[in-house]
């Protein structure tokens, strides 16, 4: 890795840079212009299920921030930005007719960008089911999938060819597992059948909705977003192994396998088969609908995982590693596998270590074993321990070598063949972390969440370089000095 750091790097010209944001992340404004309620809002209004009771009901305040944060990425010059769409701003309650009021908003957003130069890359769900049809059994039941295929149809018609990318789905693992599985996402349920009916149901959701898209339009871009990882036993024991190829099963090859081959895994469909209802709701036409043709795949990467046997917890520890063992998740205890830590590696603020060798090896695998398609890296950043210090500034170095270090994969991605046409970093701005709430900040601008105020961290002018001359220096992480 030494050379890789040190020498100076040119991206492909064309390469799409850009920040990446999610609505109920960052918008706040939960009650305005007639939005339904998501399970968000349920989730984090119930007591006990976020950090601090932290909501998102003002968040980082975007939605009547919106000017301001498009001028913030203006001065970035960012060719491209990532948002998603709330559904509960575009149908309230998840059908019926499209909300004006909320479909101005994403028009005036793509609008903005435009204006400004820049090529929005609309994300159409990142984890905002309107309550109504989570009333109705949410992912779990085929009917939101065709719920969903009606309301990408009202977006894209309404925003249409303005639209870059379109990407359906970001993330259905964590829809899935995270809400169905481990019920720390919302709706917060934890059964495994469910997650796994979750999945086709989320899966059937985004090939319905590329068909409805390029009903819409003429020739648009339609992919997914997955956060994919590498996953690497601890030691050559068989049972190390399997429990690694198992946990791949559950977070890559289940939703990689059936986009790209039409098909389940084998080992997966075996391994679920007495949750129920899992794979039982899987009807004929289904894998068809799912491997519709896609145009690229969005890649989202932040840590590569180690895996031992839980069995083995003794002889992982021996060989190394930290070991936690009081890991609360239901889907990892069924997968019998323990996410265990290398001691030497840096972790962020998330307590994900830092190893960005497994992000080239994640992009070599996906073309070598699965398309050739073009893959945006749609999120990759750091959550760090950032304060303002008494000069009014952000020193961030560790974010900044993380991207660093990120992006030097990327390059050596590309270089190995795999075609990797942009970049997309978490986040633009601190925003409201899920379960974690407003404890860890991962933009590139600080958000003051009593007042809104924005402050460009040091990050902002080092990835602004980057992006200006497409590329890193070989003294890549050296800080810039914002005057
Ligand atoms: O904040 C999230 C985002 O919503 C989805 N991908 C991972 C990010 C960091 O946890």
């Amino acid at each position: 890795m030494a050379d890789a750091t040190s020498r100076s790097i040119t991206f492909p010209e064309g390469f799409l840079w850009g920040t990446a944001t999610a609505a109920y992340q960052i918008e706040g404004s939960v009650a305005a212009d007639g939005r339904g309620l998501s399970i968000w809002d349920t989730f984090s209004h119930t007591a006990g299920r976020t950090r601090n009771g932290d909501t998102g009901d003002v968040a980082s305040d975007h939605y009547r921030r919106l000017e301001g944060d498009l001028d913030l990425l203006a001065a970035l010059g960012a060719p491209g930005y990532r948002f998603s769409i709330a559904w509960p701003r575009i149908q309230p309650t998840g059908k019926g007719p499209a909300n004006v009021e909320g479909m101005d908003f994403y028009r005036r957003l793509v609008s903005g960008l435009r204006d400004r130069g820049i090529a929005p890359v609309a994300t159409l769900y990142h984890w905002d089911l309107p309550q109504s049809l989570e009333d109705a059994g949410g992912w779990v039941e085929r009917d939101t999938a065709e719920r969903f295929a009606e309301y990408t149809a009202m977006v894209a018609t309404a925003l249409g060819d303005e639209v870059e990318l379109w990407i359906t789905l970001n993330e259905p693992w964590c829809s899935a597992w995270a809400g169905y599985g481990e019920g720390s996402h919302a709706p917060g349920q934890r059964q495994l059948g469910r997650a796994v009916a979750a999945t086709h149901h989320l899966l059937l959701a985004h090939g319905a909705a590329v068909g409805a898209i390029r009903a819409a339009l003429g020739s648009p871009q339609v992919g997914i977003t997955l956060n994919l990882t590498t996953f690497t036993p601890a030691t050559d024991h068989p049972a190390d192994v399997a429990a690694a190829r198992r946990a791949d099963g559950n977070q890559n090859r289940l939703f990689l396998d059936p986009i790209f081959n039409k098909s389940y895994p084998v080992d997966m469909l075996e391994h679920y088969q007495a949750n129920q209802p899992g794979f039982a709701v899987l009807r004929e036409g289904d894998l068809d609908t799912i491997g519709a043709r896609i145009d690229f795949l969005g890649v989202n990467y932040y840590s590569p995982q180690t895996v031992a046997s839980r069995e083995r917890s003794q002889e992982a520890r021996e060989a190394g590693y930290n070991v936690r063992l009081s890991e609360p998740s239901p889907v990892a205890e069924d997968l019998g596998g323990l996410a265990v830590m290398t001691p030497a590696r840096p972790v962020t603020q998330m307590g994900w270590e830092v190893a960005s060798e497994g992000l080239t090896a994640l992009l070599v695998r996906l073309a070598r074993h699965y398309s050739e398609l073009p893959i945006y890296i749609t999120e990759n950043g750091a959550a760090i321990d950032d304060y303002v210090d008494t000069e009014r500034r952000v020193h961030d170095p560790e974010r900044i070598s993380y991207i660093d270090e990120h992006l030097r994969a990327v390059h050596s991605a590309i270089e190995a063949g795999v075609e990797v046409r942009g970049y997309f970093l978490w986040s633009l701005l601190d925003n409201f972390e899920w379960e974690h709430g407003f404890s860890k900040r991962f933009g590139l601008v600080w958000v003051d969440y009593p007042s809104g105020e924005r402050l460009l961290k040091d990050s902002f002018e080092w990835f602004r370089r980057v992006i200006e001359r497409n590329g890193l220096t070989a003294s890549g992480r050296e800080v810039p000095t914002i005057g």
